[in-house]
Formats: C-alpha cells, sequence, structure tokens
C-alpha cells in the first residue's frame, strides 16, 4: 500500500476519499497533527497520495498505531450486509487462525464470514469496544515488528504493551501524555472533526531514545462527511443510524490508561 519517494516523503495507494480529507483538513485545527499533504502523484500507472513521511526526523523510531473508536466499519457496510449478505473466505480464515471456535456453526459450513461480522469479532476480542480503541501493532527500534495484539483487550494488556513499548520509560509516557491532550484540544476545536464520522482512523506513536516523542492522525481512507448541517459529539454510544464513532471517548480512555501506566 505504501511506496517510498523523495526524502523525507511517502506514497499511499490513492484514495478518493482519504484525498478530499487532506484537502479539508488544510485549513482545520487538525492540520498540526496531520501528515503533510502533497497532492496526486502518479507511478508505475497507479495513483498515489503524497505525504510527510512521519519517522523521517527519528532516528531509529518505535512506532505503535492504535485504531481509534468503538466501531471499525462504516454504517453502510451493515446494511449492504444484511440485504445482500457476502460471506468471504478469507475473512473466515483469518478467524479461525486466532479462534477456531470464532465461527458460527453456519460459518463453519459455508466457510465465509460477512464483512461486519468479522470487524465486530474483532471489536469484541479486542479492546475496541470496552476502552473505544485499540492497538494494532508495534515496530521497535530493532526493526522486530509486532501484529499479535488481536486479543489484547484488558486495561491492564494495554498498558503492559505500552510499558514495554517505551522500554519502562516513565518520561515517554509523560510526554505523550501532553501529546495527547494537545489533540483533545485540537479535535475540540476542529470543524472537519464535527462534521465527520471518524472510522478506522488511527494515533501513530513515535518516539526514539533521545525522548523525543510524537503522536499523529492518520488513516482518513473511512473517514467520512456527515450530511450538511449535521455534526457527532464522538463521546457517546454508537446505535445504528447515529453514526457516533465514540472517538473522543476512547481518547479519553487511551489517557487513563497511559496514566495508570505511568503511576505503576
Ligand atoms: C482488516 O482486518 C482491517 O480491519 C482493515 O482495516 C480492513 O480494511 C480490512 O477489510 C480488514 O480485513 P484485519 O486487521 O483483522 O486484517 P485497516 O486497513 O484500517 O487496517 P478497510 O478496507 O475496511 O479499511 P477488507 O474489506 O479490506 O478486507
Ligand atoms: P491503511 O489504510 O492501509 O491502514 P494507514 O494510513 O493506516 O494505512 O498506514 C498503515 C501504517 O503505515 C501505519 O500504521 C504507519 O505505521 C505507516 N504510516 C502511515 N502513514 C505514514 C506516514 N505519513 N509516515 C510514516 N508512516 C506512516
Ligand atoms: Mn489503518
Amino acid at each position: 500500500n505504501f511506496k517510498a519517494a523523495d526524502e523525507g516523503t511517502i506514497l499511499k495507494k490513492f484514495s478518493e476519499n482519504e484525498m478530499e480529507c487532506f484537502v479539508k483538513l488544510r485549513d482545520d485545527a487538525l492540520l498540526p497533527f496531520v501528515p503533510g499533504y502533497h497532492g496526486v502523484v502518479e507511478k508505475d500507472g497507479e495513483s498515489f497520495l503524497h505525504m510527510t513521511d512521519l519517522l523521517a526526523n527519528f532516528n531509529h523510531p518505535n512506532v505503535m498505531d492504535c485504531k481509534m473508536g468503538v466501531r471499525t466499519y462504516l454504517e453502510e457496510e451493515l446494511v449492504r450486509a444484511r440485504e445482500r449478505p457476502k460471506p468471504r473466505e478469507d475473512l473466515y480464515k483469518k478467524m479461525v487462525e486466532v479462534d477456531s471456535n470464532g465461527p458460527t456453526p453456519q460459518e463453519h459450513s459455508q466457510r465465509g464470514v460477512t464483512k461486519p461480522r468479522y470487524m465486530q469479532w474483532r471489536e469484541t476480542l479486542s479492546s475496541t469496544h470496552t476502552l473505544g480503541f485499540r492497538i494494532e501493532g508495534t515496530k521497535k527500534h530493532d526493526g522486530t515488528c509486532r501484529t499479535n495484539f488481536k486479543k489484547t483487550r484488558s486495561k491492564q494488556d494495554v498498558i503492559q504493551v505500552f510499558k514495554d513499548f517505551v522500554g519502562g520509560d516513565a518520561n515517554l509516557i509523560k510526554s505523550y501524555l501532553n501529546k495527547l491532550k494537545e489533540i483533545r484540544q485540537a479535535l475540540n476545536a476542529s470543524h472537519f472533526f464535527r462534521q465527520h464520522e471518524v472510522i478506522g482512523s488511527s494515533l501513530l506513536f513515535i518516539h526514539d531514545h533521545t525522548g523525543k516523542a510524537q503522536v499523529w492522525i492518520i488513516d482518513f481512507g473511512k473517514t467520512t462527511a456527515l450530511p450538511e448541517g449535521q455534526t457527532l459529539k464522538h463521546d457517546v454510544p454508537w446505535q445504528e443510524g447515529n453514526r457516533e464513532d465514540g472517538y473522543l471517548w476512547g481518547l479519553e480512555n487511551l489517557f487513563c490508561t497511559l496514566e495508570s501506566a505511568s503511576n505503576e
């Protein structure tokens, strides 16, 4: 999905929706917290979004991707699956790999699960439903990657992953907490945030051995504008039809979780 580009920049596979978000973010309070956007680029017959490489100012960075919100799929995907269910074998296989008892007897016999069914299963297995965010993956300075967080659900489990991620450095946790405060302020001031359903977006945590730490808002592939005049609160429960994403509730829980980690 990504390609290297000129010094300090990267290319991400083009998405119309994500491009529109980057354009709207150009004059929004969130601009300082999203990757710099440098337009659309064609390469080898494919289109890409050209953006700043957030890792460029670090040496041997440690990176963590936290997917925000209580819901990770669009309401329209739910409607589609209900009207015209399309069981997918790839998602069935991913489910069985984690838990052979995950699929229902019917799903086993058809060797397929629908996309929202798979996404909901992922949400309840991880901390998405209980905390409003989940850890997707980490990459440490030594190159080791971890993506086996599908069952990381309890607050205590999340605390442990964060403590390991910062190598037990409480100052790094404090720096991250300050960054999250800045992001919360920017979200509260953002018109873009009020007017969009933010689904599948992540906070990208980056630090290195110098103690430098940053948090970025990334991935607007499924961030969708609401109808004119409509806004979201982002901190109330989702019920089908209200399009709420639980982003601010998740941010609050993430903040409390990091505070607990820094006090341990
Ligand atoms: C993936 O599940 C992620 O949720 C993807 O989201 C999602 O892509 C995939 O849906 C889904 O299979 P795992 O993480 O368990 O592998 P992201 O790209 O944000 O990680 P979408 O297109 O929903 O963003 P499909 O339909 O692409 O398979
Ligand atoms: P996808 O839509 O495929 O999920 P994301 O935008 O979430 O793509 O990016 C996937 C991963 O790529 C992130 O977890 C992060 O590690 C890396 N990444 C994304 N954007 C950037 C960026 N601007 N600079 C550096 N790394 C990035
Ligand atoms: Mn993503």
